[in-house]
């Protein structure tokens, strides 16, 4: 099939070959150079070449982000820094950033795969790539920045912010891929519609959307206000950065690149493995990279393994898309409940855009949810009684779904702050000993 390497629709007896071979070869490689994996190795009393199978994998121990933390900022390198070409961090909410490492040959497999990641998008020499996504320490902006490369397209280094810069190059430019946060995205649409530039006279064909959770809902809203097909994309900092996963156009779960990376799904309390279908929390091995190989990195990240076949030829597997972490589950009054799920409730309102910010505060020995969300221009034209009665609706309907009394509130269009990369949706006042 046109467009996809060998590899991607490799039979998958000949792919698992690779892959334990690989895997005995990275578990080798740590062993002899990393002291955190080769003690942690002895103490499950595992060697690399008692790895039989890839059901031996669930032998080897975990690697968590503590560990990256603990050993910050380089205990985990498996090189010396002369072989180190560059570094990325990732800030998380607390304490020191995580810093991942690559050296020329990780640069390589990185392009490669953002290129594999591209192309399923139908990205090619002839296309111009929009690149929103943060330039810096993230790894989203250099990322795709040497996959578009690694394609022969031509990259717009655009990076995150400066939104009417954005507009110009999008409409002078002629740019047909566009990468962001699906949240950016959004902002970007709006201020498109703002400028009164239609979508259909834009080139924009396809959109890359990652590095935060984001919905069906959202999918329908950026495809038909940007009229272009959204794709998802998956990747994390500790792993290699975007590039782990994407979606092909049949846009049924991200196929991985699974030449370079095992995954699995576990249980997280009992941390057994689970089989296709069940959702769990994602769990991968890198088995090429050689700066920082991660054995067995629990990502929090909560997916299913997709059983079914891909109808596109891949044989890649699936991971289904990502709605929730497991540290990102909000607990009011006994309901467990993750961002995304509002989000999914929120897209199904007539009337209010995605635009939200959750508010958690405790009030007495109570915890409470407010839920700020954006009205549509036309609503908060109507007047407060339109948008107290919008309120009213949306929050009927997150109790009808979610079960949850929620305090709503509508606010007018352009309040909620925007974000340039990944949007910050939930302000937790508990965690300050906020009280309001
Ligand atoms: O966000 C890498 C990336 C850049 C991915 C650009 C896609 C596009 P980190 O900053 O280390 O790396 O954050 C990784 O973001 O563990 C997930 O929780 C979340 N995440 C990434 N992609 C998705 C997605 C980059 N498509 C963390 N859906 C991950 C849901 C995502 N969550």
């Amino acid at each position: 099939m046109k467009d996809l390497t060998a590899i991607e629709q490799a039979p998958r007896d000949a792919l698992r070959g690779l892959q334990l071979e690989r895997l005995r070869r990275a578990v080798a490689w740590v062993e002899e150079r990393v002291p955190l994996y080769r003690d942690r190795l002895r103490q499950a009393g595992v060697r690399a070449e008692d790895l039989r199978s890839l059901d031996d994998l669930r032998r080897l121990p975990f690697t968590v982000k503590a560990d990256f933390r603990d050993t910050y900022p380089f205990g985990l390198l498996a090189v010396p820094m002369d072989e180190v070409i560059r570094l990325h961090a990732s800030s998380g909410t607390t304490g020191k950033p995580i810093v991942v490492a690559y050296t020329r040959g990780d640069l390589e497999t990185w392009s490669e795969v953002m290129a594999r990641t591209l192309m399923a998008g139908g990205v090619g020499p002839d296309d111009v790539v929009h690149n929103a996504y943060g330039y810096g320490l993230f790894t989203g902006g250099l990322g795709f920045h040497y996959g578009a490369e690694r394609v022969g397209a031509a990259v717009i280094p655009m990076s995150g912010g400066f939104t009417e810069r954005q507009l110009t190059a999008l409409t002078d430019f002629r740019s047909t891929v566009l990468c962001s946060t699906p949240s950016y995205a959004l902002h970007l649409a709006e201020a498109l519609e703002e400028a009164g530039i239609a979508s259909k006279d834009l080139a924009l064909r396809v959109g890359f959307f990652g590095a935060e959770p984001w919905t069906e809902g959202m999918r329908d809203a950026l495809e038909s206000r940007l009229n272009i097909m959204a794709l998802n994309i998956y990747g994390l900092s500790e792993v290699i950065g975007p590039g782990v996963s994407v979606e092909c156009p049949e846009r049924k779960g991200m196929h991985v690149a699974e030449d370079h990376f095992l995954p699995e799904i576990v249980d997280p309390t009992t941390l057994e493995p689970l089989p296709p279908g069940a959702t769990g929390e994602l769990v991968l091995t890198t088995l090429t990279k050689k700066a920082l190989p991660v054995l067995r990195y629990r990502t929090r990240d909560l997916t299913a393994i997709e059983p079914e076949p891909c109808a596109c030829g891949r044989t890649l597997v699936r991971i289904r898309r990502i709605m929730a972490r497991t540290d990102d589950m909000l607990i009011i009054r006994g309901v467990n409940v993750y961002p995304s799920q509002i989000e999914h409730v929120l897209m199904q309102v007539a009337g209010v855009e995605p635009h939200y910010l959750l508010v958690v505060r405790r009030e007495g020995a109570l915890d409470t949810l407010e839920v700020q969300v954006e009205a549509r221009a036309g609503v908060a034209e109507a007047g407060p009684e339109a948008m107290r009665g919008l309120a009213a609706q949306v929050r009927r309907r997150i109790h009808e779904v979610i079960g949850l009394g929620a305090d709503v509130t509508v606010v007018p269009p352009k309040t909620i702050e925007r974000s340039q990369g990944k949007a910050k949706r939930v302000q937790d006042l508990r965690r300050q000993g906020g009280t309001s």
